[in-house]
């Protein structure tokens, strides 16, 4: 994640158009946020033993990943909302849904009731991505029909890079140690977020910043919208 804050800034480092200057600056808070984050866990701060009733060891949850999606996946759709040239209030529908999923799952991850309140409030925050997809390609699809072919071209990536890797993120809570089924072991768990992690982060922001033209482009049809 260091890295990759490093990469982001050099690639946007004397950019003097400011809509331009957007997509990198929000690139680099994503993957800086996320290494702070890791730093936290790694040292221990970001984790925390939960007890829960009728479980008979406590869980370690590693609090620190909601703070970080909290406010990273909202960056995330930004830079999305932003190539696409959306409209205001499809960004605050995405970003309001987003909010919402994070929040309702991080109350599953440190909820004591039982396991079968914490796999419901998985449900709940698996119902906010459902309708956060929905509208990911129905509303922000279209409107980022409307942009050129080569902005269009990279939005479509994007989108199908961010609907399979943050699929996966409800998979792995739910078969791994939060939902208390454990399935996979708390190693596994940990490994598998880690790489999506730097794939929907370190990866997205490599294919969003790689063409200084498709920027251009895509800010360039935000000011004819505007
Ligand atoms: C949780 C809890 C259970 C239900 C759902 C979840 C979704 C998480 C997602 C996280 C995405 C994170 C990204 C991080 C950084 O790159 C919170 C696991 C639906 C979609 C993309």
């Amino acid at each position: 994640m260091a890295l990759g804050t490093i990469a982001f800034i050099a690639m946007g480092w004397g950019e003097e158009d400011e809509e331009m200057q957007e997509f990198y600056i929000i690139t680099t808070f994503i993957t800086a946020i996320a290494f702070s984050s890791y730093f936290s866990m790694a040292t221990g701060f970001g984790l925390i033993e939960v007890s829960v009733s009728g479980v008979a060891e406590p869980l370690e949850i590693y609090w620190a990943r909601y703070a970080d999606w909290l406010f990273t996946t909202p960056l995330l759709l930004l830079d999305l909302a932003l190539l696409a040239g959306a409209d205001r209030n499809t960004i605050a529908t995405l970003i309001g849904l987003d909010a919402a999923m994070i929040i309702t799952g991080l109350v599953g991850a440190i909820a004591t009731e039982g396991a079968a309140s914490r796999i419901a409030w998985w449900g709940i925050s698996t119902g906010f991505f459902v309708v956060l997809l929905y509208f990911l390609v129905s509303s922000l699809s279209g409107q980022a029909a409307r942009q050129s072919g080569d902005v269009a071209s990279t939005f479509s990536t994007l989108r199908n890079l961010v609907v399979v890797l943050w699929t996966a993120y409800p998979i792995v809570w739910i078969i791994g140690t939060e939902s208390t089924l454990g399935i996979i072991g708390l190693t596994t768990e940990t490994a598998l977020f880690a790489v999506l992690d730097l794939a929907a982060k370190v990866g997205f922001g490599f294919i969003l910043l790689r063409s200084r033209n498709v920027l251009e482009q895509a800010t360039g049809a935000a000011q004819a919208a505007d």
